[in-house]
């Protein structure tokens, strides 16, 4: 992985986090997590999972392959379990452009944006978005990608 693609993700990152996330309180705990993706369309994990006591969510993905974001894109989106293949449908056709989400879907929890090799992303999202024993999954958004890029997400 480039250090310089790294540097210019975490200044656009963060330029994005100013711009639109609220500012992080004193007493907020913050959870890191962390997933790859890579040339084969595949994360590395499964599953991943937060305990109950985080506030803030942060989320960083990282492609570990080398291929550009046009031809083997990845991102990290949460949604219900249930609403993955109708957010995944209307992102297709929502395109590059838009990190192939609908813009403003509101059945959209958290979602970076679409890199490509040598790249990585995150988000930070609030604990307060999600609820106790709703199902989540996390998928790539990418064209047919969720097939294989998806995983359960889980709290407490
Ligand atoms: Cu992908």
């Amino acid at each position: 992985m480039s250090l310089r693609y790294c540097s210019m993700a975490a200044v656009l990152v963060t330029g994005a986090l100013l711009a639109f996330s609220a500012p992080v309180k004193a007493a907020d705990k913050v959870c890191k997590l962390e997933i790859a993706g890579n040339d084969l369309m595949q994360y590395d994990k499964k599953e991943l999972k937060v305990g109950s006591d985080c506030t803030q969510i942060e989320v960083t993905l990282t492609h570990t392959g080398k291929l550009p974001a046009a031809a083997m894109g990845h991102n990290w989106v949460l949604t219900k379990s249930t609403d993955v293949t109708a957010v995944a449908n209307d992102g297709a056709a929502a395109g590059l452009p838009n990190n192939y989400l609908k813009p403003g879907d509101p059945r959209v929890i958290a979602s970076t944006k679409t890199i490509g090799g040598g790249q990585m992303t995150s988000v930070t999202f609030p604990a307060s978005a999600l609820k106790k024993g709703e199902s989540y999954t996390y998928f790539c958004s990418f064209p047919g990608h969720n097939a294989l890029m998806k995983g359960t997400f889980s709290i407490g």
